[in-house]
């Protein structure tokens, strides 16, 4: 989508602090940071919300989902953190391509 603002994440249109990538997944940092790691987890492939996802999906999110605790424990948060996907207007969601947030603070090294 030419006009979504994480696809030109996804093709360094614009630039981001990304963490991770593979040929599904991008992971980069949230610009604004609710937690001292905070960082977003996106399909490459433009699906607009969790309420657009049907069963066709489900390799893919499976791979989303199952990713997080690699790219969670690369940035220290070992011990644990938050995720949430905000969905739809009553959701509170703003970016309309699907993301999950992972929230956390890094343990002590
Ligand atoms: P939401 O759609 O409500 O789940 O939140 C969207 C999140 O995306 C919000 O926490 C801020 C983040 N965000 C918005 N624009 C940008 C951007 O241009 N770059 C980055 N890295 N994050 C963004």
């Amino acid at each position: 989508m030419s006009d979504c603002l994480f696809c030109k994440i996804v093709g360094k249109q614009i630039p981001a602090k990304i963490i991770y990538e593979d040929d599904d997944l991008i992971a980069f940092n949230d610009i604004r940071p609710a937690a001292p790691v905070h960082f977003l987890v996106i399909p490459k492939q433009h699906i607009d919300s969790l309420l657009g996802c049907t069963e066709q999906d489900q390799v893919l999110l499976g791979k989303l989902l199952a990713r997080v605790p690699h790219i969670a424990r690369e940035q220290g948060l070992q011990a644990g953190f938050k995720t949430a996907i905000n969905t739809g207007e009553a959701g509170g969601q703003e970016v309309y391509h699907l993301h999950l947030h992972v929230l956390g603070t890094p343990e002590e090294s």
